[in-house]
């Protein structure tokens, strides 16, 4: 019996709306949760193929749309390390989603399976989860039916933060190798980056409390579990905008995202001055912090943020450590502060690469250097430790305390750091670890650099396919003689600076700016806008 004789049959019972084509974009599948059936279910058919050409590895299927309106939802392949999806797959899981009829599906699945030399003898394993979202059960159940078809030994995990999920499909890779990542369960989890922040704080407690806007999503439920974990006095927290039965409330005025965009406080959170706070996105992969001076003015501590904050924290011990061919990197993209820019090359005097948007692209960066850095400006990020600092860490005979302090702590913050994918709840442990470490306030912590003004605009365009990048999205190619049009205008603003870039998640395309003063920047956003239109 052919291995996909049941898998028409299911299929019949989840068809492909005519009227939509599908897209394995920046961060997988995104659109209305109701259209998704189909998408769904063929993705949990491309992951079972996926973990056969692992030879049976474990690979992940996590049911989110993250910080995007509620009605949408959202389908995406984790790989065996809790990584993104390796990229050559991507096409696959856009031409499954759009065959336009069960047999296509049949035959595409075969196309993959000869194309990819699967064997299919192995017996697929998934892991799957969903966020809170209202279309999750429909779609959940669609998944199934995917997996069902294929005979997948399928595990779920339920409501769970997506990189909760990353760390799962990493732990079940790694259970029966020299060196396991965790155990796969939530408390496995909390255990983990909880033992290592309490070892880390060597026994003090937060400052003061830590304001948690959950985004009225899965980071409620899952960081009270984590505070809890760690335990009264060391972890005091309030979680804000935590309401995730209530239909309507998701990411609605508040979340990391409406935080960065909008900068400004989330819907009921009132800044007290010296008050510490911080914002989660919907499936809680992103972070950013922000506060209030003593004049009620609000300021935002985002990914650059976070990245130069945790950056120099490493430098710093790697030095103390004595380990003096072990470099140090950050990447950004071009959404980056040209601020933390020169800092980070400037003042800390690390290397810096920028990549394209998307933790993907910026993930691939890291791991070619020895320490790495990565973080979106938007809060999405973790860091990287290659095996070859891990063996270079390993080989050092401390020789003075202190220089054994410094390498247990890199052990430490390795524990503490979430490598498959950023992670709201351990960047939020990074940084607390750090701002302890140090006696910073968030007002201490913002002060090494102050941003340069800065503009994102969303422009709608008849056809956003026209607009291509180079340079890390930095230079348009097209449409021919826009990214001239765009340098005279930069030229004009004292340290300006603007790019252009199609969207990979919606129908439209970006345009940031950045200059020395609010003004200047408005100015040179909204003329780039003007030239894009
Ligand atoms: C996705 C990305 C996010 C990126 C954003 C850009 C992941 C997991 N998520 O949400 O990192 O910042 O897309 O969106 O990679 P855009 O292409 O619409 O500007
Ligand atoms: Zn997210």
């Amino acid at each position: 019996m052919s291995a996909f004789a049941q898998v028409a049959e299911y299929s019949a019972k989840h068809p492909k709306p005519s009227d939509i084509t599908f897209e394995y974009g920046t961060a997988g599948f995104r659109t209305i949760g109701e259209t998704l059936e189909s998408t769904v279910f063929r993705a949990g058919l491309l992951a079972a193929l996926r973990s056969q050409s692992k030879h049976g590895q474990v690979i992940g299927v996590m049911i989110t749309a993250s910080h995007n309106h509620e009605r949408d939802n959202g389908v995406k392949l984790v790989d065996s390390m809790g990584e993104m999806l390796q990229q050559s797959w991507e096409g696959y899981c856009t031409d499954i989603a759009n065959a336009s009829s069960d047999s296509q599906v049949v035959d595409i699945l075969a196309s993959i399976a000869q194309l990819e030399g699967i064997d299919m003898s192995i017996r697929p394993k998934v892991a799957y989860a969903r966020d809170t979202r209202p279309s999750g059960p429909l779609l959940q159940a669609a998944l199934e039916d995917g997996l069902a078809a294929l005979d997948v030994e399928a595990t779920n995990f339920g409501i769970v933060t997506t990189p909760q999920l990353h760390y799962f499909v990493r732990c079940l890779n790694t259970a029966n190798s020299p060196s396991p990542y965790g155990e796969p369960t939530e408390s496995g989890y909390n255990t983990k980056y909880g033992q290592a922040f309490l070892r880390l704080v060597d026994g003090k407690p937060l400052p003061s409390t830590l304001h948690i806007d959950a985004a009225n999503g899965v980071g409620a439920p899952q960081v009270r579990k984590l505070a809890d974990a760690i335990g009264s006095p060391y972890f005091n927290i309030e979680v804000n905008n935590g309401d995730t039965d209530t239909l309507g409330k998701l990411n609605i005025d508040c979340g990391a995202d409406y935080v960065k965009s909008n900068q400004r406080s989330p819907v009921g959170t009132t800044l007290v001055p010296s008050g510490r706070y911080c914002s989660f996105d919907g499936d809680a992969d992103r972070i950013v912090y922000y506060y209030a001076d003593d004049h009620g003015i609000f300021h935002l501590l985002d990914g650059d943020k976070i990245s130069t904050l945790v950056a120099t924290y490493l430098r710093d011990l790697v030095a103390a450590a004595g380990v003096t061919d072990l470099q140090v990197g950050v990447v950004q993209t071009a959404y980056a502060n040209g601020s933390s820019t020169s800092y980070i090359k400037d003042t800390l005097r690390l290397p810096t690469v920028f990549a394209k948007t998307g933790v993907k692209h910026l993930h691939h960066e890291a791991e070619k250097m020895s320490i790495g850095a990565y973080f979106e400006a938007n809060g999405h990020g973790t860091v990287l430790f290659n095996p070859c600092a891990v063996e270079k860490l390993q080989a050092v005979r401390p020789a003075t305390p202190a220089q054994a302090d410094a390498i247990n702590r890199l052990w430490a913050l390795r524990d503490l750091i979430n490598e498959s994918v950023g992670d709201a709840m351990s960047d939020m442990l990074l940084v607390e670890t750090i701002l302890i470490c140090k006696g910073w306030t968030l007002e201490q912590w913002d002060a090494a650099y102050t941003d340069l003004p800065s503009r994102l605009l969303k422009v709608v365009v008849n056809d956003r396919n026209i607009f291509k990048t180079t340079d890390a999205e930095q230079k348009l190619t097209s449409p021919l003689g826009l990214q001239g049009v765009v340098d005279s205008l930069v030229a004009k603003f004292p340290k300006g600076r603007s790019f252009v870039r199609p969207s990979g998640t919606e129908d439209a395309v970006r345009v940031y700016a950045e200059a020395a003063t609010r003004s200047d920047c408005d100015q040179l956003a909204y003329a780039v806008a003007g030239a894009v239109f």
